[in-house]
């Protein structure tokens, strides 16, 4: 190698390490439990049956990526006595090591929800929506988790079914009331989706309407961006950028899609994707970055979950070391003198470099496995879980997470 290839290399590990140290990206709970598609569901001998075994799972992907120290907990799913359970949670936190993360109320599951939760003409439902997400915000605050993280389901699948307009204002009223109640140090993050559950209207259906209702809640509200949430062809970074912009991205639900809303690990189809909505990140200003939660959003249907959980988190930590790669400098001039080609050039040379040596040196020098995937199979982790949980996930045919 000449010096030159020498100093490259050494300002890419660099870069690299620097990068990996502060990279974390939160698991979800119910990426670790038996889920299915509308028409069914296979169940994996491995699956988590309890929250402990969430716990267990988020611990072991912690332990050998060393980049998923908390884990997004689904109210509903995961604390079903609500505020009651807190206190079961610490203990879980306490014995795994790795903490609660964003909290997830659940306003899909509900019965009473068919017509929608805080967007239902019925303003008794309304409330029990408000109760729940206040109970939510409640939780976080007795776990010291930052983000309550909403997913609101509602909408409608006909023409002239329901008013759009009344519904919208049905939803600040409670998005205001939640917003009131969050201490100095909470957030409130107001995820978007464009369809399914509902087929005609969705009431947050885009980063428009999520941002302009997290900008009327008040400033503790973001936009929560899960890349699986966009109509084909999307420029999902651009509207990274936006959010960047204003001041209004809280975090990431990542996950891949081919189709919809597909739930395929990150990374599988366009990695190229990833890249390019992390460019906006690192380019950021680091007070604009910290503010930013990555969390995972999967249910593995096929792939077992525990690889599928460790590829992906390895996955996020390859392209967000690609991604530091780029020489911003050197691309801020090319793009200022419009040197079209040589700045493109200079994007994907980042993403086309194989960062994998550096990665792998980060991880022995932080005394991880070199390789997590195969340390994993080497552990028998996997084969002991799925001994142990066998009886109960054959038993567990209709229940969702
Ligand atoms: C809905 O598709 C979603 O992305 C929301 O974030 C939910 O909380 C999560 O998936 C699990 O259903
Ligand atoms: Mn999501």
């Amino acid at each position: 190698m000449t010096t030159n290839g020498a100093g490259a290399a050494e300002r890419s590990t660099e870069k690299v390490w620097s990068a990996l140290d502060s990279f974390r990206i939160e698991v979800p709970s119910w990426g670790f439990a038996n889920t299915g598609t509308r028409f069914g569901k296979f169940l994996q001998d491995a699956a988590a049956t309890t929250i402990e075994e969430k716990f267990s799972d988020a611990s072991q992907v912690n332990a050998l990526t060393g980049a998923s120290p908390t884990v997004a907990l689904h109210v509903l799913w995961d604390l079903p006595g609500g505020k009651q359970d807190v206190s079961a949670i610490h203990a879980l936190e306490k014995k795994y090591g790795v903490r609660a993360g964003s909290i997830n109320p659940n306003l899909f599951q509900d019965q009473g929800y068919k017509y929608g939760s805080i967007a239902n003409p019925d303003p008794e439902i309304r409330k029990n929506a408000l109760t729940h997400l206040l109970d939510s915000v409640e939780i976080a605050r007795a776990l010291g988790s930052k983000d309550v993280s909403l997913w609101i389901a509602d909408g409608s699948n006909y023409p002239g079914a329901q008013s759009v307009r009344r519904r919208i204002a049905w939803m600040e009223e409670v998005l205001a009331a939640t917003h009131a109640a969050l201490g100095s140090d909470q957030r409130m993050l107001v995820e978007y989706k464009p369809f399914e559950p509902a087929f005609y209207h969705t009431d947050i259906a885009d980063w428009g309407m999520a941002l302009e209702l997290a900008r009327r809640a008040g400033p503790k509200a973001k936009v929560l961006v899960d890349t699986g949430h966009h109509y084909q062809g999307t420029n999902i970074e651009q509207i990274v950028a936006w959010l960047l912009h204003l001041g209004a991205l809280g975090g990431f639900h990542f996950n891949d899609r081919k189709y919809a809303d597909d739930d395929l690990t990150l990374g599988s189809i366009d990695p190229y994707q990833v890249f390019r909505i992390l460019h906006e990140i690192v380019s950021a200003r680091e007070s604009e970055r910290a503010e930013i939660a990555f969390m995972i959003d999967q249910s593995h249907n096929m792939k077992g979950k525990m690889e599928a959980m460790v590829q992906t988190v390895v996955t996020a930590q390859e392209l967000y070391a690609k991604a530091s790669l780029i020489d911003q400098e050197r691309l801020a001039e090319l793009q200022d003198a419009c040197r079209l080609v040589e700045a493109e050039e200079c994007f994907r040379s980042a993403f086309w470099q194989d960062v994998r040596p550096f990665v792998r040196e980060w991880r022995i020098a932080r005394g991880l496995p070199a390789d997590p995937l195969e340390a994993l199979a080497e552990s028998g982790y996997v084969e002991k879980i799925a001994r142990e949980r066998k009886g109960a996930n054959a038993q567990s045919v209709s229940s969702y997470a």
